[in-house]
């Protein structure tokens, strides 16, 4: 039996299998440039989080009715399901699909439809996060949560906003004024920092932005005093060890910062990011860093604690303290 635990760091377009790609391409009569799914594989071949970006939005444009948002989250919680993930916090990335003329709705309904069912079908409670690229405008991002406005909580399934994409060159401040809309909205919010970009970028999302949680964060180590305020300040960070080796933010797994931040004492947490391109999802990251850092069950037990902490679920402490 798998741990149970807490997915806070998934990108739904990047549970995109080959497999369902191609179905999906065929449903819509979408030319894909791979000649099968092991050639699209083999295309996986990544230097850094540009190079797997470019094929990422590439491989969206199958994604075009209700029912490809619906099959493909579908498709993500069975699996999930299956490796222990019992509440899962889904990020989406609402103008990758507005410029490609997929409305709002379109998305928003088919996510939703499968995130209605989920708790019944595969017993995973559900949220979703829009996340704004952060290599678009802040204008971009302001319109974008405009045409959310419909789909936030409490009447919609949207409780949060974060920010990805592209991060050197793209500092956190130049969202400021969408991060404060979105908090006057009663949003929850997250920012990927410290992925790429320096550790001042999670300073500044932390400062600027009031992220609650960082997403990755990995960098952090490199500013002892950046990780003293994390530690005092419990923020939680959404690591992926997969995607740190696949992206090249560390050189192997077994090199891989996590046991010396939980020695530090950072709330941190291990996640997906991006299954479907990194080689696993939540349970298949844990056995990974089991493996290849020798974590203990007591670590893992620690890990699997932490991302129900650090989920945007009311806790027991929060009920009784009304
Ligand atoms: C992403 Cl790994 C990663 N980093 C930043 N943005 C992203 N979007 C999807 N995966
Ligand atoms: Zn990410």
């Amino acid at each position: 039996m798998p741990l149970p635990k807490a997915e806070l760091h998934l990108h739904i377009e990047g549970t995109l299998e080959p497999e369902l790609a191609f179905a999906l391409a065929a449903r819509n009569g979408v030319e894909l440039p791979y000649a099968d799914t092991d050639a699209l594989r083999t295309a996986y071949e990544f230097t850094d989080l540009q190079s797997f970006l470019d094929l990422y939005y590439g491989l969206m444009a199958v994604l075009r009715t209700e029912d490809d948002f619906a099959d493909l989250a579908d498709a993500y919680l069975a699996r999930a399901a299956a490796q222990g993930v019992r509440h899962a916090e889904i990020f989406f990335d609402p103008q990758a699909h507005l410029a490609r003329g997929v409305a709002m709705e379109t998305v928003v309904a088919g996510l939703g439809r499968a995130l209605d069912r989920s708790e019944a079908v595969h017993g995973v409670s559900t949220q979703l996060i829009m996340c704004f690229l952060r290599d678009e405008s802040a204008a971009s991002a302001l319109e974008t949560l405009e045409t959310a406005k419909p789909y936030l909580a409490p009447q919609g399934p949207i409780v949060g906003v974060g920010l990805d994409s592209a991060e050197v060159g793209h500092p956190p401040a130049k969202f400021r004024e969408v991060y404060e809309a979105a908090a006057a909205l009663g949003l929850r919010r997250v920012a990927h920092a410290g992925e790429e970009g320096p550790p001042a970028y999670i300073t500044e999302a932390l400062d600027v932005l009031g992220a609650e949680r960082i997403d990755h964060g990995l960098r952090c180590v490199e500013d002892p005093e950046l990780v003293a305020r994390l530690v005092r300040d419990r923020v939680p960070l959404t690591l992926c060890p997969l995607s740190n080796v696949r992206l090249r933010a560390v050189d192997v797994l077994a090199e891989h910062p996590l046991p010396a931040m939980l020695d530090a004492g950072l709330l941190c947490t291990v996640n997906s990011d991006d299954p479907a391109y990194f080689g696993g999802y939540a349970g298949d990251n844990f056995d990974a860093v089991r493996v290849a850092l020798g974590l203990s069950p007591e670590r893992l037990r620690e890990l699997a604690r932490n991302s129900f902490l650090a989920a945007f679920l009311e806790h027991d402490e929060d009920r009784r303290s009304r």
